[in-house]
Protein backbone atom coordinates (compact mmCIF):
# COMPACT_ATOMS: atom_id res chain seq x y z
CA UNK A 1 0.00 0.00 0.00
CA UNK A 2 1.62 3.36 -0.71
CA UNK A 3 0.96 6.92 0.89
CA UNK A 4 -1.93 7.96 -1.29
CA UNK A 5 -4.17 4.65 -0.88
CA UNK A 6 -3.31 4.58 3.13
CA UNK A 7 -5.01 8.05 3.57
CA UNK A 8 -7.80 6.75 1.29
CA UNK A 9 -8.27 3.75 3.60
CA UNK A 10 -8.35 5.86 6.46
CA UNK A 11 -10.68 8.26 4.36
CA UNK A 12 -12.95 5.93 3.35
CA UNK A 13 -13.40 3.81 7.07
CA UNK A 14 -14.16 7.33 8.06
CA UNK A 15 -16.45 8.44 6.02
CA UNK A 16 -20.31 8.04 6.62
CA UNK A 17 -21.64 9.80 3.33
CA UNK A 18 -19.64 8.66 0.53
CA UNK A 19 -19.95 10.43 -3.09
CA UNK A 20 -18.65 9.09 -6.08
CA UNK A 21 -17.98 11.31 -9.07
CA UNK A 22 -16.77 10.29 -12.77
CA UNK A 23 -15.16 12.83 -15.70
CA UNK A 24 -17.98 15.01 -18.14
CA UNK A 25 -18.51 13.06 -20.85
CA UNK A 26 -17.76 9.34 -19.87
CA UNK A 27 -16.20 6.63 -21.59
CA UNK A 28 -16.70 3.37 -20.71
CA UNK A 29 -13.58 3.06 -18.49
CA UNK A 30 -14.80 6.31 -16.58
CA UNK A 31 -18.38 4.49 -15.52
CA UNK A 32 -16.73 1.04 -15.51
CA UNK A 33 -14.22 2.47 -12.80
CA UNK A 34 -17.10 4.59 -10.80
CA UNK A 35 -19.50 1.45 -10.78
CA UNK A 36 -17.27 -0.90 -9.94
CA UNK A 37 -15.69 1.70 -6.99
CA UNK A 38 -19.77 1.37 -6.06
CA UNK A 39 -20.46 -2.40 -5.95
CA UNK A 40 -17.18 -3.13 -3.65
CA UNK A 41 -17.88 -0.33 -0.96
CA UNK A 42 -21.12 -0.93 -0.86
CA UNK A 43 -20.73 -4.77 -0.26
CA UNK A 44 -17.73 -4.11 1.95
CA UNK A 45 -19.74 -1.17 4.01
CA UNK A 46 -23.19 -2.03 3.75
CA UNK A 47 -24.03 0.62 6.22
CA UNK A 48 -22.55 3.53 4.44
CA UNK A 49 -24.89 6.06 2.43
CA UNK A 50 -22.70 5.66 -0.94
CA UNK A 51 -24.51 7.51 -3.71
CA UNK A 52 -23.18 7.73 -7.61
CA UNK A 53 -23.57 11.25 -9.39
CA UNK A 54 -23.95 11.51 -13.86
CA UNK A 55 -25.83 13.86 -15.97
CA UNK A 56 -26.30 10.95 -18.29
CA UNK A 57 -26.13 6.82 -18.54
CA UNK A 58 -23.73 4.63 -20.41
CA UNK A 59 -24.93 3.72 -24.10
CA UNK A 60 -24.51 0.63 -23.33
CA UNK A 61 -25.42 -1.82 -20.30
CA UNK A 62 -23.81 -2.55 -17.11
CA UNK A 63 -24.33 -3.77 -13.95
CA UNK A 64 -25.27 -1.50 -11.52
CA UNK A 65 -26.28 1.46 -13.71
CA UNK A 66 -29.45 1.16 -12.61
CA UNK A 67 -28.17 2.61 -9.35
CA UNK A 68 -26.91 5.81 -10.69
CA UNK A 69 -27.85 9.52 -9.82
CA UNK A 70 -29.00 11.09 -13.16
CA UNK A 71 -28.68 14.70 -12.54
CA UNK A 72 -28.47 18.27 -13.78
CA UNK A 73 -26.19 19.74 -11.17
CA UNK A 74 -24.36 18.57 -8.61
CA UNK A 75 -24.52 19.83 -5.46
CA UNK A 76 -23.45 18.98 -1.60
CA UNK A 77 -25.39 16.62 0.07
CA UNK A 78 -24.01 16.32 3.62
CA UNK A 79 -21.50 13.72 1.95
CA UNK A 80 -18.02 13.77 4.16
CA UNK A 81 -15.84 12.56 1.11
CA UNK A 82 -15.72 12.95 -2.52
CA UNK A 83 -14.02 9.76 -4.70
CA UNK A 84 -13.42 10.83 -8.39
CA UNK A 85 -12.35 8.36 -11.17
CA UNK A 86 -10.50 8.39 -14.26
CA UNK A 87 -9.16 12.03 -13.94
CA UNK A 88 -7.21 13.97 -11.05
CA UNK A 89 -8.54 17.48 -12.62
CA UNK A 90 -11.89 18.57 -10.00
CA UNK A 91 -12.52 20.68 -13.24
CA UNK A 92 -13.33 17.54 -15.03
CA UNK A 93 -15.97 16.24 -12.61
CA UNK A 94 -17.67 19.48 -11.91
CA UNK A 95 -18.65 23.17 -13.68
CA UNK A 96 -17.63 26.22 -11.95
CA UNK A 97 -21.10 27.85 -12.74
CA UNK A 98 -23.67 24.94 -12.51
CA UNK A 99 -22.71 23.20 -9.73
CA UNK A 100 -23.29 23.91 -6.00
CA UNK A 101 -20.25 21.22 -4.78
CA UNK A 102 -17.62 22.85 -7.01
CA UNK A 103 -16.49 24.78 -4.12
CA UNK A 104 -17.17 22.17 -1.80
CA UNK A 105 -14.04 22.24 1.20
CA UNK A 106 -15.09 18.03 1.55
CA UNK A 107 -11.95 15.66 1.83
CA UNK A 108 -11.58 14.42 -2.09
CA UNK A 109 -9.66 11.99 -3.74
CA UNK A 110 -8.84 10.89 -7.48
CA UNK A 111 -8.28 7.25 -8.78
CA UNK A 112 -6.70 7.94 -12.29
CA UNK A 113 -4.20 6.09 -14.74
CA UNK A 114 -3.58 9.50 -16.92
CA UNK A 115 0.01 10.43 -16.79
CA UNK A 116 0.60 13.27 -14.23
CA UNK A 117 3.47 16.09 -13.66
CA UNK A 118 3.67 15.70 -10.05
CA UNK A 119 2.80 13.19 -7.14
CA UNK A 120 -0.22 14.40 -5.35
CA UNK A 121 -1.28 13.43 -1.92
CA UNK A 122 -5.26 12.81 -2.86
CA UNK A 123 -4.27 10.97 -5.85
CA UNK A 124 -3.95 7.02 -6.31
CA UNK A 125 -2.40 6.81 -10.16
CA UNK A 126 0.28 3.87 -11.03
CA UNK A 127 -0.45 4.47 -14.77
CA UNK A 128 -2.24 1.66 -15.18
CA UNK A 129 -4.27 0.90 -17.90
CA UNK A 130 -7.49 2.31 -17.16
CA UNK A 131 -8.79 3.73 -13.95
CA UNK A 132 -10.98 0.09 -13.65
CA UNK A 133 -7.78 -1.89 -13.39
CA UNK A 134 -6.49 0.80 -10.63
CA UNK A 135 -9.99 1.00 -8.78
CA UNK A 136 -9.36 -2.96 -8.36
CA UNK A 137 -6.06 -2.99 -7.44
CA UNK A 138 -6.26 -0.38 -5.26
CA UNK A 139 -9.19 -1.46 -3.08
CA UNK A 140 -7.99 -5.11 -3.61
CA UNK A 141 -5.03 -4.24 -1.31
CA UNK A 142 -6.67 -1.29 1.18
CA UNK A 143 -9.25 -4.19 1.95
CA UNK A 144 -7.05 -7.48 1.89
CA UNK A 145 -9.48 -10.48 2.75
CA UNK A 146 -12.72 -8.19 2.98
CA UNK A 147 -12.69 -7.63 -0.53
CA UNK A 148 -14.63 -9.71 -2.55
CA UNK A 149 -15.21 -10.31 -6.43
CA UNK A 150 -18.79 -11.23 -7.27
CA UNK A 151 -20.33 -11.30 -10.97
CA UNK A 152 -20.68 -7.54 -11.05
CA UNK A 153 -17.42 -6.59 -10.63
CA UNK A 154 -15.86 -9.14 -12.49
CA UNK A 155 -18.06 -7.79 -15.52
CA UNK A 156 -16.98 -4.05 -14.83
CA UNK A 157 -13.26 -5.26 -14.50
CA UNK A 158 -13.46 -7.12 -17.96
CA UNK A 159 -15.67 -4.22 -19.73
CA UNK A 160 -13.14 -1.19 -18.74
CA UNK A 161 -10.12 -2.77 -19.17
CA UNK A 162 -10.74 -3.96 -22.86
CA UNK A 163 -12.30 -0.69 -23.93
CA UNK A 164 -9.67 1.56 -22.73
CA UNK A 165 -6.66 -0.88 -23.96
CA UNK A 166 -8.69 -0.62 -27.36
CA UNK A 167 -8.84 -5.13 -26.75
CA UNK A 168 -4.92 -5.18 -25.08
CA UNK A 169 -3.41 -3.42 -28.27
CA UNK A 170 -2.35 -0.68 -26.69
CA UNK A 171 1.22 -0.12 -24.58
CA UNK A 172 -0.37 0.52 -20.99
CA UNK A 173 -1.65 -3.00 -21.23
CA UNK A 174 1.02 -4.36 -19.20
CA UNK A 175 1.22 -8.02 -17.78
CA UNK A 176 -0.51 -6.63 -14.55
CA UNK A 177 -3.53 -5.90 -16.55
CA UNK A 178 -3.58 -9.68 -17.93
CA UNK A 179 -3.10 -10.71 -14.57
CA UNK A 180 -6.18 -8.30 -13.17
CA UNK A 181 -7.96 -9.40 -16.03
CA UNK A 182 -7.42 -13.14 -15.65
CA UNK A 183 -8.56 -12.79 -12.31
CA UNK A 184 -11.62 -11.84 -12.35
CA UNK A 185 -12.69 -14.08 -15.81
CA UNK A 186 -12.01 -17.04 -14.16
CA UNK A 187 -14.61 -15.95 -11.61
CA UNK A 188 -17.11 -14.55 -14.41
CA UNK A 189 -16.36 -14.13 -18.12
CA UNK A 190 -18.53 -11.58 -20.08
CA UNK A 191 -19.39 -11.72 -24.15
CA UNK A 192 -16.87 -8.94 -25.17
CA UNK A 193 -17.72 -9.93 -28.75
CA UNK A 194 -21.63 -8.80 -27.68
CA UNK A 195 -20.34 -6.42 -25.55
CA UNK A 196 -18.03 -4.73 -28.37
CA UNK A 197 -21.00 -5.30 -30.64
CA UNK A 198 -23.39 -3.08 -28.89
CA UNK A 199 -20.96 -0.42 -27.89
CA UNK A 200 -20.42 0.11 -30.91
CA UNK A 201 -23.97 0.85 -32.32
CA UNK A 202 -24.60 4.35 -33.63
CA UNK A 203 -27.71 6.37 -33.78
CA UNK A 204 -28.47 6.86 -37.88
CA UNK A 205 -28.26 10.41 -38.01
CA UNK A 206 -24.30 9.72 -37.23
CA UNK A 207 -24.00 8.99 -40.31
CA UNK A 208 -25.45 12.41 -42.03
CA UNK A 209 -22.77 14.20 -39.14
CA UNK A 210 -20.06 11.56 -40.48
CA UNK A 211 -20.67 13.07 -43.89
CA UNK A 212 -19.98 16.26 -42.65
CA UNK A 213 -17.20 16.04 -40.85
CA UNK A 214 -15.61 14.02 -44.20
CA UNK A 215 -15.86 17.21 -46.18
CA UNK A 216 -13.63 19.56 -43.84
CA UNK A 217 -11.02 16.51 -44.07
CA UNK A 218 -7.85 18.11 -44.91
CA UNK A 219 -4.03 16.16 -44.90
CA UNK A 220 -0.85 17.85 -44.14
CA UNK A 221 2.00 15.98 -44.72
CA UNK A 222 1.35 12.90 -42.21
CA UNK A 223 -1.53 14.94 -40.53
CA UNK A 224 -4.66 14.61 -40.76
CA UNK A 225 -7.58 17.03 -39.60
CA UNK A 226 -11.39 17.59 -39.77
CA UNK A 227 -14.29 20.02 -37.90
CA UNK A 228 -17.62 20.99 -37.98
CA UNK A 229 -19.08 24.06 -38.06
CA UNK A 230 -21.58 25.34 -36.10
CA UNK A 231 -23.76 26.37 -38.77
CA UNK A 232 -23.31 22.73 -40.38
CA UNK A 233 -25.43 21.70 -37.43
CA UNK A 234 -28.63 23.71 -37.62
CA UNK A 235 -28.36 23.57 -41.24
CA UNK A 236 -28.64 19.93 -41.38
CA UNK A 237 -30.78 19.67 -38.05
CA UNK A 238 -27.93 17.37 -36.17
CA UNK A 239 -28.32 15.87 -32.85
CA UNK A 240 -25.45 16.47 -30.04
CA UNK A 241 -25.65 11.83 -30.60
CA UNK A 242 -25.09 12.11 -33.71
CA UNK A 243 -22.59 14.13 -34.03
CA UNK A 244 -20.58 12.93 -30.80
CA UNK A 245 -20.47 9.32 -32.43
CA UNK A 246 -19.61 10.45 -35.66
CA UNK A 247 -16.80 12.35 -34.16
CA UNK A 248 -15.77 9.26 -31.88
CA UNK A 249 -15.93 6.89 -34.83
CA UNK A 250 -13.53 9.17 -37.37
CA UNK A 251 -11.35 9.74 -34.73
CA UNK A 252 -10.78 5.84 -33.55
CA UNK A 253 -11.34 4.56 -36.59
CA UNK A 254 -10.51 6.94 -39.38
CA UNK A 255 -8.36 9.87 -38.77
CA UNK A 256 -4.99 8.13 -38.50
CA UNK A 257 -5.76 5.13 -41.22
CA UNK A 258 -5.82 7.16 -44.31
CA UNK A 259 -2.49 5.73 -46.30
CA UNK A 260 0.16 8.41 -45.51
CA UNK A 261 -1.15 10.03 -42.57
CA UNK A 262 -0.06 9.03 -39.02
CA UNK A 263 -1.75 11.11 -36.97
CA UNK A 264 -4.23 14.30 -36.40
CA UNK A 265 -7.42 15.77 -34.73
CA UNK A 266 -10.79 16.26 -34.93
CA UNK A 267 -13.06 19.32 -33.54
CA UNK A 268 -16.89 19.37 -32.76
CA UNK A 269 -18.71 22.13 -30.70
CA UNK A 270 -19.79 21.72 -27.17
CA UNK A 271 -23.34 21.23 -26.93
CA UNK A 272 -23.51 22.46 -23.35
CA UNK A 273 -21.56 25.40 -23.33
CA UNK A 274 -21.56 28.46 -26.19
CA UNK A 275 -18.54 29.04 -28.31
CA UNK A 276 -16.70 26.25 -26.41
CA UNK A 277 -15.31 23.36 -28.45
CA UNK A 278 -13.26 20.23 -27.92
CA UNK A 279 -10.30 18.57 -29.25
CA UNK A 280 -9.65 15.30 -30.27
CA UNK A 281 -5.77 14.60 -31.05
CA UNK A 282 -5.00 10.96 -32.23
CA UNK A 283 -1.82 9.44 -32.64
CA UNK A 284 0.60 6.42 -33.98
CA UNK A 285 3.55 4.44 -32.11
CA UNK A 286 6.44 5.76 -33.45
CA UNK A 287 4.77 9.41 -34.83
CA UNK A 288 4.03 12.61 -33.24
CA UNK A 289 3.53 12.62 -29.40
CA UNK A 290 -0.01 14.51 -29.27
CA UNK A 291 0.09 15.22 -25.46
CA UNK A 292 2.83 17.67 -26.10
CA UNK A 293 0.13 19.52 -28.61
CA UNK A 294 -2.46 19.17 -26.20
CA UNK A 295 -0.57 20.52 -22.92
CA UNK A 296 0.45 23.88 -25.14
CA UNK A 297 -3.64 24.03 -25.27
CA UNK A 298 -3.79 23.53 -21.73
CA UNK A 299 -5.18 20.12 -21.83
CA UNK A 300 -3.09 16.58 -21.29
CA UNK A 301 -3.78 12.75 -22.09
CA UNK A 302 -1.47 10.67 -22.96
CA UNK A 303 1.01 10.46 -25.93
CA UNK A 304 -1.63 8.77 -28.30
CA UNK A 305 -4.63 10.25 -27.65
CA UNK A 306 -4.90 13.31 -25.87
CA UNK A 307 -7.47 16.26 -25.93
CA UNK A 308 -8.53 20.07 -25.14
CA UNK A 309 -11.42 22.63 -24.73
CA UNK A 310 -10.83 25.61 -26.49
CA UNK A 311 -13.30 28.78 -26.14
CA UNK A 312 -13.36 30.55 -29.88
CA UNK A 313 -16.25 31.90 -31.59
CA UNK A 314 -15.94 30.01 -34.91
CA UNK A 315 -14.51 26.83 -35.78
CA UNK A 316 -12.49 28.33 -38.22
CA UNK A 317 -10.44 30.37 -35.40
CA UNK A 318 -10.34 26.96 -33.31
CA UNK A 319 -8.72 25.27 -36.26
CA UNK A 320 -6.44 28.02 -36.64
CA UNK A 321 -5.55 27.77 -33.05
CA UNK A 322 -4.10 24.46 -33.48
CA UNK A 323 -2.24 24.89 -36.37
CA UNK A 324 -0.52 27.16 -35.01
CA UNK A 325 0.88 25.17 -32.16
CA UNK A 326 1.18 22.17 -33.99
CA UNK A 327 3.61 24.25 -36.88
CA UNK A 328 5.43 25.35 -33.60
CA UNK A 329 5.66 21.60 -31.88
CA UNK A 330 6.49 19.90 -35.57
CA UNK A 331 9.36 22.44 -36.56
CA UNK A 332 10.87 22.44 -33.03
MN1 LIG B 1 -9.69 5.85 -18.63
Amino acid sequence: MNKQEKRLKKEISKAKNILILTHRGPDIDAFCSMLLLYKELINIFPSKRITMKTRQYPTVKLPQMENINLVEEIDSENEDLIICTDSSEWELFVDEHKDGIFNSKVTKFFIDHHRIDEERDEVVNELRSSATEQVYVTLKRIFEKKFKVDEDIASLVQYGIVDDTGRFLYDITTPETMRVFAEVMEFHRVDLEEFAYKSKKFPKDATDAVVEFLKTLKIEGDMAYMYMPKEIIDEKGLSKQGVNTAQAFLRDSYLRFIQGVHWGFIVRPSYDYVNKWYVSFRSTKGYQDVEVIAKKLNGGGHEYSSATKITANTVEEVVERVLGVVNEVVSS
